[in-house]
């Protein structure tokens, strides 16, 4: 059987939950608590060396990055189709993706750090608050981390993360123009892609970013995704409701400094 380490919340745990529970297959699941720091432990290390979730087991094969375990799956499981076939299609789709994997997955680490995690973390001594950066591998993103815990909205980062989240707005209502899906007329490898980013934004409460009257076609997306059989077991069912008021009550906080960062964009 297949494998996961993951996280409830973690947005790329939640694009390849979504294409497991689309492709129907059953999946293990082994919880990755990121907060307490297990992505760090030498065991799990072992598995994934960037020290980050998901990493799927499928049998002697140890899979990493969430793009490149979508693209397994459906290279192993084709019976329920989530790539388009057309080559020109297939393109845009995994250009959407590389766009979101590059842009947009690390403006959310800035936005859910910086505004989100930031006060819990800075209760901590100042010996343990380094350490929930001092252990990320890769350079960039152990600054961004350090940057927003110490300055959280006010940090520089803030605003390209915030234009990075417009831009993938943007691009979903140009895409939902010309199908019901990302990729037309079925979910796909794009939808799921997408889908942790949007959540995320309601979970900041910034999801007037995408109501009735503001990219109306992102919001009827959303709502869409939500009534699929994949939601549930995938993410609607996991998600952890005391972290969610969490985030809530953090982001009403700096609600005001929020709001005059998004109208200067
Ligand atoms: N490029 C990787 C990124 C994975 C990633 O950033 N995972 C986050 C959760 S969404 C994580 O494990 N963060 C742990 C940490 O930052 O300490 C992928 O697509 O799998």
């Amino acid at each position: 059987m297949l494998e996961l380490y993951h996280n409830a919340l973690s947005s790329c745990s939640q694009k390849v939950r979504l294409v497991l529970e689309t492709k129907r297959l059953p999946w293990k699941s082994h919880v990755v608590d990121l907060l307490s720091g297990e992505q760090h432990a030498p065991e799990y290390v072992a598995l994934n060396p960037n020290h980050v979730v998901p990493t799927l087991i499928d049998g002697e094969r140890v899979l990493i990055e969430s793009t490149l375990i979508n693209e397994y799956l459906e290279d192993a499981h084709p019976e329920v189709p989530m790539r388009p076939k057309d080559p020109g299609a297939c393109h845009a789709m995994r250009l959407f993706v590389k766009q979101i994997d590059e842009k947009v997955h690390p403006a959310a680490g800035v936005l859910t750090y910086g505004i989100a995690t930031r006060p819990m973390v800075m209760q901590l001594p100042p010996e343990e608050r380094e350490a929930t950066w001092s252990q990320i591998p890769d350079p960039a993103r152990r600054a961004a981390r350090k940057s927003v815990i110490e300055h959280g909205v006010a940090a520089p980062e803030m605003r390209g993360a915030m234009e990075a989240f417009v831009g993938l707005l943007d691009r979903m209502q140009e895409h939902l123009a010309r199908g019901p899906w990302i990729s037309g007329e079925e979910f796909g490898l794009g939808d799921a892609c997408a889908l942790p980013y949007v959540l995320r934004l309601e979970h900041l409460t910034l999801g007037g970013l995408f109501d009735d009257g503001n990219r109306p076609q992102v919001r009827d997306w959303f709502e869409r995704v939500q009534s699929l059989d994949a939601w549930g077991p995938a993410v609607g069912d996991l998600l952890p409701e005391p972290v969610l008021e969490l985030f809530r009550r953090n982001t009403e906080a700096v609600q005001s400094e929020l709001q005059a960062l998004v109208e200067s964009l």
